[in-house]
């Protein structure tokens, strides 16, 4: 299988091993390289020396193996975890390629499991009852909490207890729509449990997306809380579950139980619209259950949870993740991009609401017996040295964040960084959207004082760990590449006919094989599934990412190539915005596509027709945008109004995103062909709008 193993091959060309490595400072990274390419950032000897991968040649051992046998790499990995019984004698099954039938994907099937007994009762077994598992930092500094593994399950097996009595059964759904409180993670580990599947929906959503969600995973039950702070804002949480469930109301799906956590440091509950009969409050109930709670176990491929995503379309996709795979892979991903030794502290700033939250706060972290932070607040609250600041309190080792993060606060100044010792942190992590190099040498060289490699991970809701990321000891980072490949992944690179093209190359990143944390299917909606990630490809799992590889063999992600903008890491399909601007009654017609922004990475351009004789004021402009912040949420609100009174459109009638995207980024001249247009006066008389 020499294709599979080509990528490798150009590892062995790289420099040198760890042995030999020189450790590059600063000035050598400075603007002044030409290439980006050529760029090299090698690990220090002292920091390869102690690392579970510490050199290219050990990477490609290990890289070959995963190739030629997977089954017998990954049963050895999941051999280290408890099963109650072993899976079949097949470790895995596959099919990818929609012209040999339905697409399947199965990992450690047969094998009975629990992920919540993995993670907590296991490691307390292994006798780390008394270590901490979650460091809760509030809002406001100084304002506080922590839970050791023992203490942690106490609660997961209260709120268990507490949902079993209620009724919630193995395969039933839990949505849960709470904000960084340690209960999120409690939360979704309760579900676990006891085999009910949980979809945390992201709590900067607006109600309309909260009922579409519940509307299509028809919960038992929804957890929330009555209030949470955000910087020097106080949101009122409920109150937007409380619309949300009246909107399902209306549509014929009652949900009969609204668990409510009393968040007294934001609200308190004198002042808390209340539903009696369907409203809860945990504090109320939750502590009286038994801090014991049988586990239920579980089949391999048992679904874990839901987790909704933006697609080309208006309708998000219920991403399904299952049990056995999905806990195998986020914990071996976590374990080797970060380099984890047991004596860590890892901070990921991702919102439990997205998949980094659900694989790099709860499952990943706390399955290797991590200690992890949970941070309620906005990142540059009170100012923008919060983080460091966090930093330095629990003398965080691992560091994982999104480029947008690191660009508002490269922006702010290193007066607020370099005011912290920050001298505990060891490795460094990016993850949502490609980190440019300017990004990645401040956060290389000013937070990391040149001296933690950065790991640049690149992946998905769907692929549920990492794909493609650098191994922090094994070989010298190129600022802006996310490196090679994980061990058993093909990825590779092809063309607008699916064609691999090898070496040297850009084109549409596809994977040729399954792992065991791949996503199984669309929740309700398989043929989806296949259609969107299995049909543009015939043969190979579509990412929807533009990709190239350079002379080396180092992969350099582009951004997505389809329908979809990723603004500050959050994926936001055009088409949802569309619909959430023309459901205003004064718009007649929206066209969205992204923008390069500074800080946010891609920004939403929005243009916009209205109906005939609706005036283009400013009142309107925010009218409209405020139908997204409640359509959708606050995050997807478009940075800028484009007057449009008429869009270009083929003769077809399809809207020509190509000039608007050159219209957005302001590149006029390059606004190519316009011939074809139905209408190529459309073009002038948006130029001649005041934008
Ligand atoms: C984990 C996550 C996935 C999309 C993905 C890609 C972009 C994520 C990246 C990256 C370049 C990285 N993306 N990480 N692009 N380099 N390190 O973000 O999941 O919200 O599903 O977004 O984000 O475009 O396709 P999700």
């Amino acid at each position: 299988s020499s294709d599979h193993l080509r990528h490798v091959d150009s590892m062995a060309r790289l420099p040198s091993g760890a042995g030999k490595i020189t450790h590059l400072n600063a000035v050598v990274l400075g603007e002044a390289l030409a290439s980006e390419e050529n760029d090299l950032v090698f690990p220090s000897p002292e920091f390869s020396s102690q690392a579970l991968v510490s050199s290219p040649e050990q990477y490609v051992k290990m890289y070959r193996k995963s190739i030629d046998d997977p089954a017998g790499f990954w049963s050895e990995i999941a051999s280290q975890f408890y099963w109650k019984k072993r899976w079949d004698t097949q470790v895995f099954s596959e099919n990818l390629d929609v012209r040999k039938g339905n697409v399947k994907i199965e990992w450690f099937k047969g094998g009975i499991t629990n992920i919540c007994y993995n993670t907590l009762d296991r490691n307390i077994q292994a006798g780390n009852g008394d270590k901490v598992a979650i460091f809760w930092e509030g809002n406001e500094p100084g304002q506080d909490g922590k839970l050791t593994y023992s203490e942690l399950l106490a609660k997961v097996c209260q709120l268990s207890n507490y949902l079993k009595n209620v009724g919630v059964r193995k395969g039933d759904t839990v949505v849960i729509y709470l904000p960084m409180l340690m209960e999120l993670p409690i939360s979704m580990l309760a579900c676990a449990r006891i085999g009910a599947m949980h979809s945390v929906v992201f709590a900067g959503f607006s109600s309309d997306s909260l009922s579409q969600r519940i509307m299509d995973c028809k919960p038992k039950v929804v957890i929330t809380c009555n209030g949470v702070r955000r910087g020097s804002k106080t949101l009122a949480l409920k109150e937007i579950v409380d619309t949300a469930l009246l909107e399902c109301a209306k549509s014929g799906f009652s949900v009969g139980l609204c668990l409510t956590y009393e968040n007294q440091s934001a609200m308190s509950r004198e002042v808390t619209k209340w539903l009696d009969g369907r409203d809860v409050w945990w504090q109320d109930f939750v502590p009286k259950f038994s801090s014991k709670c049988e586990v239920e176990w579980v089949d391999s491929e048992d679904p874990l949870f839901l987790l909704y995503t933006s697609g080309s379309t208006g309708k998000p996709k219920g991403v399904l993740h299952t049990t056995g795979g999905y806990m195998v892979y986020t914990a071996t991903t976590f374990k080797y991009a970060f380099d984890y030794k047991p004596s860590d502290i890892y901070w990921c700033t991702a919102d439990c609401g997205w998949i980094t939250g659900h694989s790099y706060v709860t499952y990943g972290p706390l399955l290797n017996g991590a200690t992890a932070i949970v941070y309620e607040g906005a990142p540059n609250y009170p100012d923008s040295g919060r983080c460091w600041d966090i930093v330095d309190k629990y003398k965080v080792t691992l560091f994982y964040t999104a480029p947008t993060l690191v660009r508002s606060l490269m922006r702010d100044g290193d007066e607020y960084v370099t005011r912290y010792s920050r001298k505990s942190l060891r490795v460094l992590g990016s993850v949502g959207e490609p980190i440019n190099p300017s990004a990645w040498r401040w956060y290389f060289n000013v937070i990391g004082d040149a001296r933690c490699p950065i790991s640049d991970t690149w992946w998905q809701t769907e692929t549920g760990g990492f794909m493609i990321t650098p191994l922090p000891g094994a070989w010298p980072q190129k600022p802006g590449s996310a490196t090679f490949p994980f061990f058993r992944l093909q990825a590779v690179i092809v063309d607008e006919k699916g064609s691999e093209i090898e070496g040297e190359c850009s084109g549409y990143l596809c994977i040729k094989n399954s792992w065991p944390g791949a996503f199984r299917t669309l929740y309700g909606d398989h043929e989806r599934y296949e259609t969107t990630y299995f049909k543009p490809f015939l043969g190979y799992y579509f990412s929807g990412d533009g990709c190239s590889r350079d002379k080396d063999g180092y992969y350099w992600l582009t951004g997505r190539v389809d329908d979809v903008i990723n603004v500050s890491g959050h994926r936001i399909g055009t088409a949802e915005v569309e619909s959430a601007l023309v459901s205003h009654p004064q718009c007649a017609e929206a066209a969205v596509v992204g923008f390069e922004h500074e800080v946010k990475g891609q920004g939403i351009y929005a243009f916009v027709t209205l109906v005939e004789g609706a005036p283009y004021s400013e009142e309107l402009r925010k009218s409209l945008i405020l139908a997204v912040r409640n359509q959708i949420g606050a995050f997807a609100a478009p940075d800028k109004i484009h007057w449009a009174p008429g869009l270009p459109k083929t003769r077809s009638g399809k809207i020509m995103r190509r000039i608007l995207r050159k219209i957005a980024s302001r590149q006029l001249d390059e606004l190519g062909d316009i011939s074809t247009l139905a209408d190529p006066t459309v073009v002038e008389q948006l130029l001649a709008m005041d934008f």
